[in-house]
């Protein structure tokens, strides 16, 4: 099948770009694999207008999200430094098209990453874990898509926020997650819906990585995907998130 990749990507940019929504794909216009290299293109894109790699993201690790989204599989994406919005700043959502937050876990590596790992020994990489909160955002109407669409979409990335960091590794299993907009919880969970624990974040990271051919240098973020399902932004709130034993990130919405 030939599938022009360059367009593609450059459609999926101009979208987030103009902020301006398309329609999902037809099902069957390119595979998965075709997706990620559509993916990459779209992140050449923005690293040609000086926006630089700074890790990646997983998506789909919890049923809660595969759920509200109907789709079965995890997937990734990359994080850029233009991403990256200050913590307890406000994020200005006219950036976006339909913004929507979720709880995080994000891990700092302090090795490069190049090669599978197990559970215990990707601890051995991490330099520290964080609290934060992820500003998704899909380029697709409606927040509608297949999987081969999504991971095209660079996995809906957008914004990242992240908390205080810490090496309490220990407080990952089964704690709580929470999300409160104006002091109101919307979204409430466990860590442990992670994959069974976030640390396998970073163990399926390793895997799609080094299956990719490539390597995630020392100093890289690793979001772990969200705990719960997402829940949309407006403008004018205070949001916040907790992981209990990790601590809390918070920003505001202009
Ligand atoms: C896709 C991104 C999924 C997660 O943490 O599971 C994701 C989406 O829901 O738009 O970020």
């Amino acid at each position: 099948m030939s599938v022009d990749i360059q367009s593609i990507a450059r459609q999926l940019d101009g979208a987030a770009l103009h902020r301006q929504a398309v329609q999902q794909f037809a099902p069957g216009s390119f595979t998965l694999a075709q997706a990620y290299d559509i993916q990459r293109a779209s992140v050449a894109c923005r690293q040609a207008r000086g926006d630089t790699v700074c890790g990646i993201k997983l998506g789909f690790t919890s049923r809660a999200k595969m759920v509200q989204m109907g789709v079965d599989d995890l997937i990734w994406g990359w994080l850029t430094r233009h991403m990256r919005e200050e913590e307890a700043s406000t994020v200005e959502l006219g950036k976006y098209i339909h913004p929507r937050v979720e709880p995080e876990v994000c891990f700092l590596t302090r090795r490069d990453i190049d090669c599978p790992l197990n559970a215990l020994e990707a601890v051995d990489y991490l330099e520290a874990v964080a609290p934060a909160l992820e500003i998704i955002d899909s380029r697709y109407q409606n927040f509608r898509f297949s999987l081969e669409d999504v991971v095209a979409d660079n996995c809906s990335s957008a914004g990242v926020v992240v908390g205080g960091w810490s090496r309490c590794f220990d407080a990952l299993d089964n704690a709580g997650v929470l999300v409160a907009q104006d002091g109101r919880v919307t979204l409430a969970g466990s860590t442990a819906a992670i994959l069974g624990h976030p640390l396998r974040a970073v163990v399926q990271a390793a895997r799609l990585v080094a299956a990719a051919g490539m390597s995630l240098p020392a100093g890289s973020l690793i979001m772990a995907g969200a705990a719960t399902a997402a829940a949309a932004l407006a403008p004018g709130q205070h949001v916040r998130g907790e992981i209990n034993g990790l601590g809390w990130v918070e920003f505001f919405t202009g």
